[in-house]
């Protein structure tokens, strides 16, 4: 099977692209590295030393074809997929950041625009060159926001004036990134009920986490960021115990979000692949468990110390966002279970791994100490 990966040298593609490799696909990828420079333009970089995408793929004797260009122009866009003749596409080619998108004017609408305009790009692309080209969308848990009610894979039955329905579940994410999203899950719902393009959209968890079997094998790593713009949380609270920083807990701590490991996340990628939606727009809430973020800090903290011996404090900041910090949570991942998903790396397997992977980085850490605070606020 040929699978073109948009985003190839982002956090999950480079490592999707290793499992695909050495699982006989043909992969093709696209990349324009702003993840790299725009990490770099908030004075920070990936924490684990991770080396340039011509490297990578040297190492690997150049086996994956790769187009350099920007995926929210629409004829790069049409010229790959003609290229290459994917039979999937997986789009993780969007700008990854809520805190991002919450700086200014600016940075939201070109999240708004360059995230929405991708997506709509890789429809019209399938529709007019290759209907039975598997679309899939890497969205996010965040799109339904942290609703009282139990949360499903993207639909919900409704019963309303004695009549009922199945309808899309409401989104209410907390972000212009979210909302981002939330807009491509109605593109591509349209886009299937008009043409029956086949997409599956993928509700992903926060993913952590330094390595896969493959990572290991080609001592390749995928990058790593723990800066208060791209870093998301365990590999933050990670970083920071290794340096001594208190964990920053934002606000209560009692808000509770959907995990999963690096190595889960591509084997989930990997199932959906081998499990093609057929004319049809499927939802899979892509997650292993959903933990309070004090568990998380809790559990950095008494692993780093009974390993370590060094004490690690947890600092409740002030909430830089606006959300809910002690909710109900509830969210379903059956679809996921229906393809054969079983969870391959738990919280507890990870934390020891991603610790000694940062402290063999420790110098990179302590460089990046001033990019750590929260200075991105909602409010
Ligand atoms: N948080 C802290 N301390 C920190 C950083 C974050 O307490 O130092 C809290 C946030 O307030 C939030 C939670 O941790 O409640 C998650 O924040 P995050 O930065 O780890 O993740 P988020 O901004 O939600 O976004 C990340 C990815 C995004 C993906 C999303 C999945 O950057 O691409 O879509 O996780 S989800 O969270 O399910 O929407």
């Amino acid at each position: 099977m040929k699978v073109l990966i948009l985003g190839i040298d982002g956090y999950i593609g480079f490592p999707l692209a290793l499992r695909l490799l050495d699982r006989g696909y043909e992969v093709y990828g696209a990349d324009n590295f702003y993840t790299r420079r725009r990490v770099k333009n908030v004075g920070s970089k990936s924490a684990v030393k991770i080396n340039s995408f011509a490297t990578r793929n040297k190492k690997l004797n150049n086996a994956i074809k790769f187009y350099m260009g920007d995926v929210s122009n629409p004829k790069f866009v049409y010229d790959i997929i003609r290229d290459s003749g994917a039979d999937a596409i997986v789009h993780l080619a969007e700008q990854r950041s809520a805190p991002y998108s919450m700086i200014s004017l600016k940075t939201a609408t070109e999240t708004l625009d360059k995230n929405i305009e991708s997506t709509m790009n890789i429809i019209y692309a399938v529709k007019d060159l290759n209907r039975d080209i598997h679309i899939v969308k890497l969205g996010s848990m965040g799109e339904y926001g942290t609703p009282n009610i139990d949360i499903p894979e993207g639909f919900l039955d409704v019963q309303f004036h004695g009549r009922s329905d199945k309808l899309p579940f409401p989104r209410m994410g907390q972000s212009w990134y979210h909302l981002s999203k939330i807009f491509d899950t109605y593109n591509l719902m349209l886009a299937n009920r008009i043409w029956g393009l086949n997409v599956s959209d993928v509700m992903q968890g926060v993913v952590y986490g330094t390595r896969t079997p493959e990572i290991t094998k080609y001592k390749l790593f995928t990058r790593f960021d723990i800066d208060q713009i791209y870093g998301t949380v365990l590999n933050r609270f990670i970083s920071q115990a290794v340096i001594g920083y208190p964990l920053t807990v934002y606000g209560k701590g009692d808000q509770k979000r959907a995990f999963l490991s690096l190595e889960d996340s591509v084997e989930c990628l990997n199932l959906i692949l081998d499990h093609p939606a057929e004319k049809e727009y499927k939802v899979y809430n892509q997650f292993d468990e959903y933990y309070p973020l004090n568990y998380l800090a809790e559990t950095v903290k008494n692993r780093y110390e009974s390993i370590y011996g060094k004490k690690v404090s947890i600092n409740h900041v002030p909430n830089p966002r606006v959300e809910m910090e002690d909710h109900y949570y509830n969210p379903a991942n059956q679809n996921l279970k229906d393809i054969g998903y079983r969870r391959q790396r738990s919280l507890e397997d990870e934390v020891p791994v991603m610790i000694k992977d940062v402290r063999n980085n420790i110098n990179t850490v302590y460089s990046l100490k001033n990019v750590i605070k929260p200075s991105t606020n909602w409010r």
